[in-house]
């Protein structure tokens, strides 16, 4: 894995880490502001957004996002999978707040991933994952092949985590969501240079920063249109001006998709 994303492994760690640091600082400094959603947003719930789905693993402790794409498929990324067994993970649908326990915990019974997965700034980075049971909530429909100019530089996306709220940070206990702007290919690219693989990533983000998907966010929807167009992969640090997020391009990967939906 690169040294510019953030495994989402050592990412938990690192906010459970940063979660009991804070929590020994009973005074807060009045001048820090307070962190934002993702980073810059605002809450939401999954009554809002159903379709968006909590990795976690055995114990219900969640580490990534996905999207449910149909009653028994998942959309997620391939990062968030490396190393997982159907036996490691649940996927939990209805379940607005990481402490929760509502909401329908699936089971997977098998994992897809891409097969040229080898790291978060190779490309590839998708999965698919297939529940053992039906989630009772409506799937999010997911872009065609075709449909290529949904990413036109400065098309308003929405992002969706429960990730943290600034790089290095705690993650958000109630799902939250921002919107950011799509990035050129050539902005992105002047940010990442050869990390940013044009057929396989599409960018989002201020110029300015201040908004973005952070650590415990991947996996998660990039929606255009209110349908999935990107899965949260990687970026530079969180919300920093010239660095926009990085999210998988699904219009490349909208066939194969497909191809496990159906299987
Ligand atoms: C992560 O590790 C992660 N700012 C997600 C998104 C970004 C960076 C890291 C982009 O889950």
């Amino acid at each position: 894995m690169s040294g510019l994303d953030r495994a989402k492994k050592a990412a938990a760690v690192a906010a459970a880490t940063a979660a009991a640091a804070a929590t020994a600082l009973l005074t807060a400094p009045a001048a820090v502001a307070a962190p934002q959603p993702i980073v810059g947003g605002t809450t939401t719930t999954t009554t809002a957004y159903p379709f968006v789905m909590q990795i976690t693993d055995a114990s219900q402790k969640q580490f990534c996002g996905g999207t449910l794409v149909s009653p028994t498929k998942v959309v997620t990324a391939a990062h968030c999978m490396v190393g997982e067994t159907t036996g490691s993970v649940r996927v939990v649908g209805g379940r607005t707040y990481l402490n929760g326990t509502n909401g329908t915990v699936g089971r997977v019974s098998r994992i897809w991933i891409h097969p040229g997965y080898t790291g978060t700034t190779k490309g590839d980075d998708v999965a698919v994952l297939t529940l053992s049971t039906s989630m009772p909530y409506t799937p999010a429909k997911y872009v065609s092949s075709s449909q290529t100019s949904v990413y036109a530089a400065g098309t308003t996306a929405r992002i969706l985590g429960w990730g943290t709220t600034s790089s290095g940070g705690s993650s958000s206990n109630q799902l939250r969501t921002a919107t950011v702007p799509t990035v050129s290919d050539a902005g992105c690219a002047s940010s990442y240079g050869s990390d940013f693989v044009q057929s396989d990533m599409v960018c989002a983000g201020k110029t300015s920063g201040g908004v973005d998907t952070c650590q415990g966010d991947s996996g998660g929807p990039l929606l255009i249109g209110g349908v999935l167009a990107g899965i949260t992969s990687w970026g530079e640090g969180c919300a920093q001006a010239g660095y926009p997020g990085v999210y998988t391009r699904l219009t490349t990967f909208s066939d194969l998709v497909t191809t496990q939906v159906n299987s």
